[in-house]
């Protein structure tokens, strides 16, 4: 018998099929086993289909999954949709369709690609977000936070598009404009919803210290959360009986503060309107900063602008010295106490803008030149101008002077974070609703957990109102309600939750996902949590990994999940550049369709190719020509069939097999995917060249290959009357 030509469009269908049919890739229910859970960030589906950048994420954690079957385990890598959100109900309105027959459209149309490249997914434990069998729960989780206070209404400033017309939480604001549609975003108050992450900023922080997480993540997660530690000291005014409180991180410079900025938002303006005597100018430049995005002003406000308080000012609590006080969009409401003290000779935002505004400085720790710089170090500089505290080095004096500040009742240490409560309403159609009631009674109540999911009502028109509203505010017979307490007239909540909330603990459902009791059983959970390897992109390491964790830690805070932290280990695959060294994209015209290559060369190739091509971790251009030579490996793979005798390989080349046993199997623990594949290229170099090759050699080839290129090994595989399936 001989082994047809390596015909992929043959071959991939037939052992889909098979593996489908013969549902080896689903998990187990025997808990004896030892079990591995796989994780990869569940794809939102969009119009377009998969981009390159799925296959190169999910092959990594198929081949991991599928090399974990092999040895053994109970192996759960599941699939699941992250269907609520922006581009669905966008593309619904333009084209007058509903919201859930494009994105039931679109699923089908994700699945049917992601079958065609062969991963190995339990597809009876899908689980989509868009389900209210799975939105109860998400429900459920948001009304637990709101009974222990971390879910909560509030007046603030937000960042707000105004062409999406909806609020948007930092992390969806990229350099002053909206992640989304790219329009420059301005500040707004709007009553809004509110998850109290801040809570949580210290054991966020503390549980990266148990995980295995790539460094760069920690590094990432670290900075996002901001741990800033310093005090917090009153400033007396000349207005007798008020104060004002400043968070500084370098309490140690006290005696060099020879002014103090007020955020424009601040209220002290407010209240002190009678005494100050530019309060309209005051007004003015708050109108001016309530135009900027924080990060305007924050990050790209090089040049300060800024507006003496006339009327009053501020008395230094370690000299009694009055100082000015000013106003800047440089110092955010949203941070510390919205106050500083500003200290021009050791801080470079303090020093720019004494420096134009022609404010005097004082040096207190020697070492630098201020006429030229503000001097930041804090390590070798020394104490000076500073009454007791001159001679110290800075880290002594900090001790020092909150010392002084605690025991005359001037101040505190204090530490502060950078992180800030999560914003969670959304003013749109296509999200969760909000599980609460409003009653002219008793206020916000929590609809009853029997009473949950509260189902998006299914009308023809779910577009923005140009009040800011959302649309579900205009369907009366929705709003409409009964009180759960008092029974009397009541309105629902008409805000939706952020995409951000089906992702935040979709990996819990999965492990059972038809439960309708609970978000999950805890045996269930006890053997599959936490996930054992994490794969994605690093786009969400500061949103989704943060939130889904904040989530996470809260629910095993309530016993309702059996570990801290979600995920074990996390690892972070590299973009996939266009043919030309730039980021895909559709305007630059160089984006690569996944499912064109698995038409013209196969799944087996692009799956080869998505890991060969560099290394695993790093952005790397995308090549044509490597496809080809990833399709002639796997024809020559195929073509060892033709060789196959009874004499095996020579000594020397067992040896040489032996070896790239192990080196594969190391090498796809470290994600070093592309010298795996090299290392099997050479093996199939040295065979060809030998000339000859028995069926138990082999056999051991297309095992070590088939995580990679599975399809065409289980043809060898059977065309050797190997028994059964090589995927087990
Ligand atoms: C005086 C001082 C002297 C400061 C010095 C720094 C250096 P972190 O926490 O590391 O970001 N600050 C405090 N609140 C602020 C706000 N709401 N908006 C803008 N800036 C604010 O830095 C905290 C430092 O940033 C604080 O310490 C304060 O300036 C400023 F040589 O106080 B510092
Ligand atoms: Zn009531």
């Amino acid at each position: 018998m001989e082994f047809k030509p390596y015909d992929p469009k043959a071959i991939e269908p037939k052992w889909q099929k098979r593996w489908a049919d013969s549902h080896v890739f689903e998990a187990k229910n025997d808990y004896t086993m030892p079990k591995f859970y796989g994780l990869i960030e569940f794809p939102y589906p969009s119009g377009q289909g998969l981009h390159v950048g799925h296959p190169r994420s999910n092959t990594a954690m198929d081949i991991i999954a599928r090399k974990r079957r092999m040895e053994g385990c109970n192996v759960l890598f599941p699939i699941g949709w992250d269907a609520f959100g922006l581009p669905t109900e966008n593309y619904a309105i333009k084209n007058k369709v509903h919201p859930a027959i494009v994105t039931k459209k679109n699923i089908d149309h994700f699945r049917e690609q992601l079958q065609k490249i062969g991963f190995s997914f339990d597809y009876s434990r899908e689980v989509n977000t868009t389900d209210p069998s799975y939105y109860r729960w998400t429900q459920w989780i948001f009304l637990q936070l709101f009974k222990h206070g971390l879910a909560y209404k509030s007046e603030m400033p937000i960042n707000w598009c105004p062409s999406c017309k909806c609020g948007l939480a930092n992390e969806e604001v990229v350099g002053g404009v909206c992640e989304r549609c790219g329009t420059q975003v301005i500040r707004k108050v709007k009553k809004q919803w509110m998850l109290k992450i801040t809570a949580y900023a210290q054991k966020l922080l503390d549980g990266l210290d148990t995980v295995d997480f790539i460094d760069k993540v920690k590094v990432q997660q670290r900075n996002w959360i901001g741990r800033s530690v310093g005090a917090e000291v009153d400033f007396a005014l000349t207005v007798p009986g008020e104060k004002v409180r400043v968070f500084t991180t370098r309490p140690d410079t006290l005696f060099g503060a020879t002014y103090m900025v007020l955020s424009p938002e601040h209220p002290l303006i407010d209240k002190l309107k009678d005494q100050i005597t530019n309060y309209d100018a005051c007004m003015a430049y708050r109108a001016e900063a309530a135009k900027k995005s924080d990060f305007e002003r924050a990050e790209l406000a090089k040049d300060k602008t800024g507006l003496q308080i006339e009327g009053v000012r501020a008395v230094n609590p370690v000299n009694g010295k009055e100082i000015p006080i000013w106003l800047s969009d440089y110092v955010l409401m949203t941070y510390g106490t919205g106050a500083i003290m500003a200290v021009p000779a050791h801080d470079t935002r303090d020093w720019e803008f004494a420096h134009k505004f022609g404010i005097p400085m004082i040096e207190v720790v020697a070492g630098g030149n201020i006429e030229e710089a503000a001097y930041t170090d804090i390590q070798d500089g020394v104490m000076v101008n500073s009454g007791f505290l001159d001679g110290m080095k800075v880290a002594q004096a900090k001790e020092a002077i909150i010392e002084y500040l605690e025991k005359n009742g001037l101040g505190e240490k204090k530490v502060n974070y950078k992180l800030r409560d999560w914003v969670f309403s959304r003013q749109r159609y296509w999200g969760e609703p909000i599980p609460i009631v409003h009653c002219d009674k008793c206020g916000m109540v929590a609809v009853p957990e029997d009473q949950l999911p509260v189902t998006l009502p299914m009308v023809d028109n779910y577009e923005p109102t140009d009040s800011g509203e959302s649309p579900l505010s205009v369907m009366h017979d929705w709003v409409n309600t009964t009180c759960p307490c008092c029974g009397g007239p009541a309105k629902r909540e008409t805000d939706t939750m952020p995409q951000w909330a089906g992702s935040s603990w979709y990996f819990l459902r999965y492990t059972d996902p038809h439960n309708a009791n609970a978000l999950a059983d805890m045996d269930k959970l006890k053997y599959w949590m936490p996930v054992d390897w994490y794969n994605g992109g690093m786009e969400h390491v500061t949103r989704h990994m943060i939130y889904s964790r904040f989530w996470h830690h809260f629910l095993y805070d309530l016993g309702v999940v059996n570990t801290p932290e979600p995920y074990a280990k996390r690892s972070i695959q590299g973009l996939i550049l266009g043919p030309d060294g730039d980021k895909m994209s559709k305007s630059k015209g160089n984006v690569v369709d996944p499912l064109d290559i698995v038409e013209e060369y196969g799944a087996d190739t692009l799956r080869t190719y998505v890991l060969f091509m560099g290394d695993y971790g790093a952005a790397t251009p995308w090549s044509e020509n490597s496809v080809k030579g990833c399709k002639k490996f796997l024809d020559r793979v195929a073509g060892l069939t033709d060789i196959l005798s009874e004499e095996s390989v020579s000594d020397e080349l067992e040896m040489k097999l032996h070896r790239t046993i192990k080196k594969v199997s190391s090498d796809i623990e470290n994600l070093k995917f592309n010298t795996a594949i090299a290392s099997l290229m050479t093996l199939i170099n040295e065979i060809t060249a030998e000339g000859h090759l028995s069926k138990d050699d082999l056999t051991i080839f297309i095992k070590l290959l088939s995580p990679f290129a599975p399809h065409i090994c289980e043809e060898i595989w059977e065309f050797i009357g190997g028994e059964g399936l090589l995927a087990v």
